[in-house]
């Protein structure tokens, strides 16, 4: 299915192009093409069948394509998506100043190991978007669909996860910061 890259590749680091509208058919095809994963890599048949490793975020470096471009598919407890989008040109209007973190730590689909430590991220974020057709969205985020917003959106800028954990102390909680999950 998708080539996702890796850590070392170039494109993870670049800061991805803002699309225009209308979108090319190509261009279209790929957000499709990026949930669908998603939905594939959450399913345990398919996912075992491709060898797929589950994400709730794709974002388009990710498969080599330096455009502002993520899809997000967040489950809930019973599969139900609570957060399923095509974002376009992503923006982050505002931010709680309380940060957030999951309690085990961030993995990322182009990060094949392990790294341990909070990612302190906001808790709150209010996200406007454009969807394939050109339609803006605006939502209001928190906790768990608010931080793997922030992770895809730091793809689009050339930022990794990793690089926002305390060097000196990976699970260093200052008193702004809550656990999640
Ligand atoms: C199977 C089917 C434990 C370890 C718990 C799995 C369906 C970690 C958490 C999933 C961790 C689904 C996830 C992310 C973490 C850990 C991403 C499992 C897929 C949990 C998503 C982008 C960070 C997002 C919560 C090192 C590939 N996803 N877990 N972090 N799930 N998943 N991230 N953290 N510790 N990464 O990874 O998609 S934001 Cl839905
Ligand atoms: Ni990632």
């Amino acid at each position: 299915m998708k080539n996702i890259i890796r850590e070392g590749n170039p494109t993870l680091r670049a800061r991805a192009k803002t699309l225009a509208f209308p979108l090319t058919d190509k261009q279209r095809e790929l957000g499709k093409k990026l949930m669908e994963f998603l939905e594939n890599s959450q399913d345990p048949k398919l996912a075992k069948k491709y060898q797929l490793r589950a994400g709730v975020g794709l974002a388009a470096p990710q498969v080599d394509q330096s455009i502002r471009m993520t899809a997000v598919l967040v489950p809930d407890e019973n599969n139900q998506p609570i957060f399923k989008h095509i974002l376009i040109n992503p923006t982050i209007i505002s931010e709680s100043v309380r940060m957030a973190a999951l309690a085990e730590g961030e993995g990322c689909l182009s990060v094949d190991r392990d790294v341990p430590g909070y990612v302190p991220r906001h808790q709150k974020i209010t996200l406007r978007w454009y969807d394939l057709d050109g339609q803006r969205h605006l939502d209001k985020l928190r906790n768990y669909p608010a931080i793997v917003c922030q992770h895809e959106i730091d793809h689009l800028n050339g930022v990794l996860f990793f690089d926002h954990i305390n060097q000196k102390d990976p699970f260093y909680q200052d008193d702004n910061l809550v656990l999640i999950g």
